[in-house]
Order: structure tokens, then C-alpha cells, then sequence
């Protein structure tokens, strides 16, 4: 079993998958949180300038989604065959794209608000309409088993939550992330981790 580092701000933000990952698979890692005083020297010595960084061994990977993919392979949660894999890699991008439309670096506030208000009314919708379609009345969005395209919703609709975007409507997908959150091991991460805004 490789040494892991992971390396990211004390957020769940685009490390928290991985660490769900790492928590239901019961693989031991150090968890590096970066306090934003600390993150001006780290910065310029790394290669994109940016977090997370998944140390393992000697090797350094970026990208966070490269990152949970990767450690899904490792751990069996990325799908049973190469259409599975695609099938829960296509949920995952399809997240994120939607998820990076928010202006998370926008330093104007009112700015940001509003922005966040447009993406939630027009843009999300479409994003939960879809995911629900594609969940149906399956347990998981691929496959008879969870994934780390069902972790990754999970992760990210507390966020969208935080975002007042309106989850209600779509009980199918609340209660997925439920079943998610509801798995022993990653109940007892939730239970742990540090209790952050993102
Ligand atoms: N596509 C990259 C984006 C990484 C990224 O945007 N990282 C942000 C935090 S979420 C960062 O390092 N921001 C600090 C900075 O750029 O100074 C990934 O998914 O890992």
C-alpha cells in the first residue's frame, strides 16, 4: 500500500470526495489541511500553483478529479466495466461543470450573490433534472453498487444546498445523498471532520 498525502485547505471544497473515498475504504492517509497564512510559501513551489495535491509516494498528482478517479480505481468505486467507469466519469464531469460556474474567487460580494443567484434559478435546475432522470428509482446512479459519482453528489449538494439552491423537489437525489451519508464509515467522517462553510 503506497504512502498518501493529501494536501488542500481546511475545506471540504474539491478535496472532500477523496476523503470520502479514503473514509469508506478505510485506507490510512494524512490529511493535510494549508491555514491561508501558510498557503502564500506553498504556493510559488508548486507546479499549477494550486490545491489539492495528492502525494502518493514520491509521485505528486493534481486535479482533483484525476485525484478521487484514481483512488476510486484503487478501491473498486469506480465502476464494474469500462461503460460503468464512463458512465459514473460522465455524472462527475457533468457535476463539475455546473459546479465551476459559480464565480468562487469573485471578490465582490453583491457581485458574487447575484451571480450565485442566476446560476441557482437557470442553471441548476437543469443539473437536478437530469441527475434525478438519470437516477430513476435505482439505489445508485450506476451499477447495483455505490460509486464515487454517488459520493461525489453527495459532496456536492451541501454545497449547492449552501447555495439556497432548493433540493427539495427532488427527493429521489436527497435521499441518495442520505444513503450516502448514511454508510458507516462515512457517517463517522461527517461526525469528524471539521465543520467549514464549503
Ligand atoms: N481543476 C482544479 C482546480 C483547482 C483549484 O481551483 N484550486 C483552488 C482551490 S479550490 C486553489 O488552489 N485556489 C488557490 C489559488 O489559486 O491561489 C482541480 O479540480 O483540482
Amino acid at each position: 500500500m503506497p504512502n498518501y498525502k493529501l494536501t488542500y485547505f481546511k475545506l471540504r471544497g474539491r478535496a472532500e470526495t477523496a476523503r470520502y473515498i479514503f473514509a469508506y475504504s478505510g485506507i490510512n492517509y494524512e490529511d493535510e489541511t494549508i491555514e491561508r497564512s501558510v498557503w502564500a510559501q506553498l504556493k510559488p513551489t508548486l507546479l499549477f500553483k494550486q490545491l489539492p495535491i495528492l502525494k502518493v509516494d514520491e509521485i505528486e498528482l493534481n486535479q482533483s478529479t484525476a485525484i478521487a478517479r484514481y483512488l476510486a480505481r484503487e478501491t473498486g468505486l469506480a465502476g464494474k466495466s469500462n461503460i460503468e467507469q464512463a458512465q459514473v466519469d460522465a455524472i462527475v464531469d457533468t457535476i463539475n461543470d455546473f459546479m465551476n460556474l459559480f464565480p468562487w474567487t469573485e471578490r465582490d460580494e453583491a457581485v458574487k450573490q447575484k451571480m450565485n443567484e442566476d446560476i441557482v434559478t437557470n442553471n441548476i435546475p437543469i443539473l437536478l433534472d437530469g441527475l434525478c432522470k438519470l437516477l430513476g428509482d435505482r439505489t445508485w446512479f450506476v451499477g447495483d453498487s455505490v460509486t464515487w459519482a454517488d459520493f461525489h453528489w453527495a459532496v456536492c449538494s451541501i454545497t449547492l444546498s449552501s447555495l439556497n439552491a432548493d433540493l427539495h423537489n427532488y427527493p429521489k437525489l436527497l435521499a441518495l445523498k442520505e444513503r450516502v451519508e448514511a454508510l458507516p464509515q462515512i457517517a463517522a467522517w461527517i461526525e469528524q471532520r471539521p465543520k467549514t462553510p464549503l
